[in-house]
């Protein structure tokens, strides 16, 4: 069960953000309304929501997952991929200090949040363009004395392993075609009720399991109806202007 989580209200300058997306520039007073409904479905799953100003000089800063991470135990400080990125988590760290004991993840580590997935005791973590092999090494040792195995996932195309993999139930990965069939998974899939999107729903493989609710992103008929054996309450959420920064529902949030 969680009971709080973090989010960070986008800034003015949220255009400037990273982005490998054509879908044009976001529209700010969109977006703020956007994010408002975010919070407000993470409220209506029971959790309290600290809501954190913009940081001017950060225009992905609402982004916050990918720069810690939070388990009962403690509260990881990731070393952002992106190095206009770099700076972001120092200002998370003073505000999960109140909650966890903290450890931060040293250079020449490089890890962003968004590849990291926990799934009971079992983390998952990518490769990618943003996470090298000494972050989730480094990660990896933080977590195995609080009982955590780790194992590394090749992201191959795609920003994050959470761009296409997600958690949505004790048991259930919802996971975007593509990577079902192209990630080296190692057998650890074995154990997993797998809920796979299909070709053209991708987007929707960004899915947030929180409490008694699923957030996913609106416009997607077909994995909704695949959700549905799930028997889980689904909000649907726009993130259209989160999407022309490569952003969707997990970024957004850290659920702890
Ligand atoms: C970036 O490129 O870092 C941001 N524009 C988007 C980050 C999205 N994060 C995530 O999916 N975990």
């Amino acid at each position: 069960m969680f009971r709080h989580a973090l989010v960070r209200i986008p800034g003015p300058n949220l255009a400037d953000g990273l982005s490998t997306s054509d879908r044009g520039k976001p529209d700010y007073q969109i977006a703020l309304r956007q994010h408002e409904r975010y919070v407000d479905a993470l409220r209506g799953a029971g959790v309290t929501v600290d809501v954190l100003d913009p940081l001017p000089d950060y225009p992905d800063a609402h982004f916050v997952e990918d720069v810690a991470l939070v388990t009962p135990e403690l509260a990881v400080i990731t070393r952002p991929g992106a190095e206009a990125r770099r700076g972001e988590e120092d200002a998370i760290e003073q505000v999960l200090a109140r909650y966890r004991h903290i450890v931060r993840i040293r250079e020449p580590a490089t890890l962003d949040g968004g590849d990291v997935l926990i799934v009971g005791r079992q983390v998952f973590i990518g490769i990618s363009q943003r996470t090298n092999e000494e972050g989730a090494r480094q990660l990896g040792e933080i977590l195995a004395p609080c009982g955590y195995a780790s194992t590394t996932v090749p992201v191959g195309s795609g920003l994050h392993l959470k761009s296409s993999v997600n958690v949505v139930a004790g048991d259930a990965l919802l996971i975007a075609n593509s990577k079902q069939e192209t990630m080296s998974w190692g057998g650890h899939l074995a154990g997993f009720r797998q809920i796979v999107v299909d070709e053209g729903d991708e987007y929707a493989a960004n899915s947030l399991w929180v409490n008694d609710r699923i957030l996913m992103p609106i416009g997607y008929p077909r994995s909704l109806e695949k959700l549905a054996v799930l028997e889980t309450r689904i909000v649907q959420l726009d993130m259209s202007e989160m999407r022309k920064k490569d952003g969707g529902v997990t970024c957004l949030s850290l659920r702890f």
